[in-house]
């Protein structure tokens, strides 16, 4: 029996789903209550999210656990990294939160790194330089939209955005902080030095509180299940609270947090801010119980979404599984691109892009879905290896396996490419990494988990995991080398 229920709310940059989560001493019991999809859309020109939908969508959740019995004693939110909500004085928000795939992104970046150096940027925080990273949103709201900034008076990463709305709660979580690029990494602290050169208010900046800690009672009159529920952060960062839920069968393995993006590395006990990290843009982020983890962001899923959305645009309702079969039935490294370029990151014709990349570096244009899904999906995996070789070169040792979490822990190929690209056994699963680590956190802020490795044990006893071992059916070493020249040709 479980003694204790928490609902954890999981938003993530296509879908959201409400869990309600318990542990019974030995499996942790996890019943998905609500899912729903959401996308951001274009107004007056910016790319912004939908609240009404996102906080209607968790009111719904919330209210359908409330019904369903029994008792759930906390909530917490998780949601994607590096956005953000600015809010008045008056406690509403200053207007919907910009999405970090507006274009105004690119720019933003480059106007800061004119301004004040990538050296200085990486120094301040040991955070990788990436266009979609919170500071670049900030100096564009600067530049662009001086009354955003002027209106506000704190700034909530997108997780807290949501805990305010649930409690009142005015303070953000350490590990959604740590994606903003602004948070020095060796302290925890916010880089005021950075901050101030890039002319972002300090007053903006948010108290920032650990993971697990309770800040105030749910608001929003529930009156069953939820009536004397308490909002527990959990790790806020989607990834943090992923990473809880990795069941490592070997220390130091590789992990691919696989979702719209991939977020691969390896959990450390420190943060690591130096040249030989600097100089592969390794990042340090935020984790549960003092960790961190030294990753890279590779372009992930959002390559094959993307490309889905415009074959449905052209006629073809095409479903994840019938384009993953077609892909299955290609050859196999044909053409490659940079899964990473920025030429990917923006919504758009993807298949397109994609075909122009391959005519643009001498390779064969793929022309079918198949083809073209068949090089997004060895693309990422040669990606995928890229990142192992950084990770192996900064800290000298060499992951022995790779452990897959996430909605991409479903996709059989890309994992056993992923397997086969790196040389290293596969583990997949969980495929709701995200929400259990979210549930297990607040479950241990309330006493019924000893800290990460008991849960982690637990969500071994609970998970259903599938292995992958390696076949030499292709040349990754190869496809290794050319992916680094067409990198150096695609430019910064
Ligand atoms: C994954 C994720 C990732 C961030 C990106 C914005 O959902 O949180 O860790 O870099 O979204």
């Amino acid at each position: 029996t479980v003694a204790r229920t928490v609902a954890a709310v999981d938003l993530g940059a296509e879908s959201g789903r409400v869990v309600r989560a318990g542990f019974d001493g030995t499996r942790f019991e996890v019943d998905i209550a609500h899912r729903f999809t959401h996308s951001p859309r274009t107004e007056n020109g910016i790319l912004r999210w939908d609240m009404d939908t996102l906080s209607g969508e968790v009111t719904a959740g919330l209210a359908r656990l409330d019904a369903g019995g029994g008792v759930v004693d906390s909530v917490g939110v998780d949601a994607w990294g590096v956005d953000y909500g600015l809010f008045r004085v008056d406690g509403r928000l200053v207007d919907s939160p910009t999405c970090y795939r507006d274009p105004r992104q690119l720019d933003a970046m480059k106007r800061a790194v004119d301004a004040v150096g990538a050296d200085a940027i990486y120094d301040a925080t040991g955070v990788q330089l990436m266009p979609i990273n919170t500071i670049f949103g900030l100096t564009s709201d600067l530049h662009d939209h001086p009354g955003r900034v002027a209106a506000a008076e704190k700034l909530l990463m997108m997780p807290d955005v949501f805990h305010r709305l649930l409690s009142g709660s005015t303070s953000t979580e350490y590990t959604a902080a740590s994606t903003t690029g602004a948070l020095d990494m060796r302290t925890g602290r916010w880089a005021t030095g950075l901050l101030t050169a890039l002319g972002i208010p300090d007053r903006l900046m948010p108290e920032v509180v650990q993971p697990g800690t309770d800040v105030g009672e749910l608001r929003g009159g529930f009156t069953g299940a939820l009536s004397a529920a308490r909002v527990i952060v959990p790790p806020a960062h989607d990834t943090a609270s992923a990473v809880v839920a990795i069941p490592f069968t070997e220390p130091g393995a590789l992990f691919i947090s696989s979702g719209t993006w991939s977020l691969v590395g390896v959990e450390t006990a420190s943060a690591r801010v130096d040249a030989s990290a600097k100089a592969v843009n390794l990042t340090n982020e935020g984790g549960y119980g003092g960790t961190i983890r030294l990753l890279r962001n590779v372009m992930g899923l959002w390559l094959l979404q993307e490309c889905r959305k415009q074959w449905r645009r052209d006629g073809a309702d095409l479903g994840y599984a019938e384009i993953a079969e077609l892909a299955r039935a290609e050859p196999g490294l044909v053409s490659v691109v940079n899964p990473d370029s920025t030429e990917f990151l923006m919504p758009g014709d993807l298949p397109r892009r994609i075909q122009e990349y391959c005519a643009r570096t001498g390779q064969p244009v793929p022309s079918t879905v198949g083809a073209i899904a068949r090089c997004a999906i060895d693309s990422l995996a040669l990606g995928y290896r890229r990142v192992l070789d950084a990770i192996t070169a900064v800290t000298g040792t060499r992951p022995v396996a790779v452990n897959i979490v996430g909605g991409g822990a479903r996709h059989a190929l890309l994992s056993q490419l992923t397997s086969d690209a790196t040389g290293l056994p596969v583990r997949c699963g969980p495929v709701e990494a995200t929400a259990m680590g979210n549930a297990a956190v607040q479950l241990a802020a309330l006493g019924e988990f000893s800290g990460v490795t008991e849960i982690r044990a637990a969500v071994e006893n609970s998970a259903d995991l599938t292995e992958y071992e390696p076949h030499a059916r292709h040349d990754w070493a190869a496809a290794a080398v050319l992916l680094e020249s067409l990198t150096s040709a695609d430019g910064p």
